[in-house]
């Protein structure tokens, strides 16, 4: 079957195929997708109360439209690795129903009954389970898919699958790149292109701390990363959190996924100060912020450790001294990529709602220069951080509650 793009009938037409519906379902189905690049539809028969979710990878960058032709294979990179997030992390991740890798589609558990965690944090919503359950997420995908537990060579063959060339490049341009010169892609606010020009592009310094964070995201190999693990790919409720949209999905370094998480926190906390909210309101969710980061941060380190302890194979990282020079890398790796993702979403091409829904621009400007200034600061200081309450307390000394 040749690929070709669906529209709602045609979604419907093709689940009545898959045998999850009964054969006299009445289907309604609805185009929702807001993210940068696929067709998402829920698929729903009333009556039984039943539906799932079918994505759909265009040809092309959604947000920017046919001039940015992207390949389709992407969906098997998600494919795959929803496979083994259902294996590994079965309660963090939808349930994958059934996969087409000519259609470039999956269809998926339907998870609408959740929010997306991105909409909940701009409305204050606390999730008071996140931390534990995404360091299990955290622990589990990034220490069984690592040399420290694979089979060397079940681990290079199954990093040969995720041979993600696309994907990877968007990340590396995206985040490590454009946001350090006046690049095309840029989506900048007309009212912070006067820092950006006098101040944040003449950082060369800062420039070349990014190079390094981009090296080691494209020769470091270490764990299958979800690779897009921000606060919009996972949905979250008072008892649950699912983590989706794995499409980025390749062997990096574990510490990406750790500080893409903890730096998009941070966004929302920093953008507090372009709104109009009670101080009081603020204050203490700003405190529910840090304690979260803190949370998540010891919880996947216990986690990991737990698990190293437990099912570490090769003999060569039981060797006195090994583990900890590894956490200590991830962790100062984390506070790195923690700063990078900062910095791409103020005026790189992908933004977040967090800061985008200041509508004074001049407003804006000031928060997008508080996420700037407080990325670079991690960036440049994070081998001086001991642990995570250091990183905390950095924040609140810089910025205040
Ligand atoms: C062109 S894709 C832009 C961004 O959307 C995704 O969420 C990734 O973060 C990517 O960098
Ligand atoms: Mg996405």
């Amino acid at each position: 079957m040749s690929y070709y793009q669906m529209n709602e009938k045609l979604a419907i037409d093709y689940v009545k195929g898959l045998g999850f519906f009964s054969e006299t379902a009445r289907l309604v189905a609805r185009e929702v997708g807001d993210g940068n690049l696929n067709l998402v539809f829920i698929i729903r028969d009333e009556e039984a109360q039943r539906s799932l979710v079918l994505k759909q990878a265009l040809p092309y960058v959604r947000v920017v439209g046919e001039g940015w032709p992207l390949s389709v294979e992407r969906t098997i990179f998600e494919a795959n690795a929803l496979e083994i997030h259902n294996k590994l992390v079965a309660d963090y991740a939808p349930k994958l129903i059934h996969r087409n890798d000519q259609l470039a589609l999956i269809a998926m558990e339907d998870l609408s009954h959740l929010q997306l965690m991105r909409y909940g944090m701009i409305e204050m919503k606390k999730h008071a389970n996140f931390p534990q359950h995404i360091s299990t997420f955290l622990a589990n995908t990034l220490f069984y898919t690592s040399d420290l537990y694979m089979d060397p060579e079940e681990k290079k063959k199954l990093a040969a699958k995720f041979v993600n060339t696309q994907l990877c490049k968007i990340s590396e341009d995206l985040i490590f790149t454009d946001p350090y010169y006046d690049a095309e892609r840029n989506n900048i606010n007309p009212e912070l292109r006067p820092y950006l020009e006098e101040v944040f592009w003449k950082k060369d310094y800062l420039w070349l701390e990014a190079s390094k964070l981009k090296y080691k995201f494209m020769t470091e190999g270490q764990s299958l990363l979800h690779g897009d693990l921000h606060t919009g790919s996972i949905f979250a409720g008072e008892d649950e959190t699912k983590v989706f949209d794995s499409e980025f999905a390749f062997f990096g370094p574990a510490a990406f996924d750790v500080g893409k998480i903890i730096g998009n926190f941070l966004i929302n906390y920093v953008s507090w100060w372009g709104k109009d909210v009670d101080i009081n309101q603020i204050k203490d969710y700003r405190e529910y912020l840090l304690n979260s980061i803190v949370d998540i941060y010891n919880l996947f380190h216990k986690k990991f450790i737990d698990n190293w302890e437990r099912d570490a194979q090769d003999i060569s990282v039981k060797v006195e001294g090994y583990q900890q020079q590894y956490i200590r890398r991830l962790f100062v790796d984390a506070i790195g990529f923690c700063g990078a993702v900062m910095i791409r979403r103020t005026h790189g091409l992908a933004h977040n709602i967090d800061v985008d829904g200041i509508e004074d621009l001049k407003k804006r400007s000031k928060t997008q220069i508080r996420v700037l200034e407080l990325g670079e600061k991690l960036i440049m200081n994070r081998e001086a951080f001991k642990n995570i309450e250091e990183v905390v307390a950095f924040v609140k000394d810089n910025l205040g509650l």
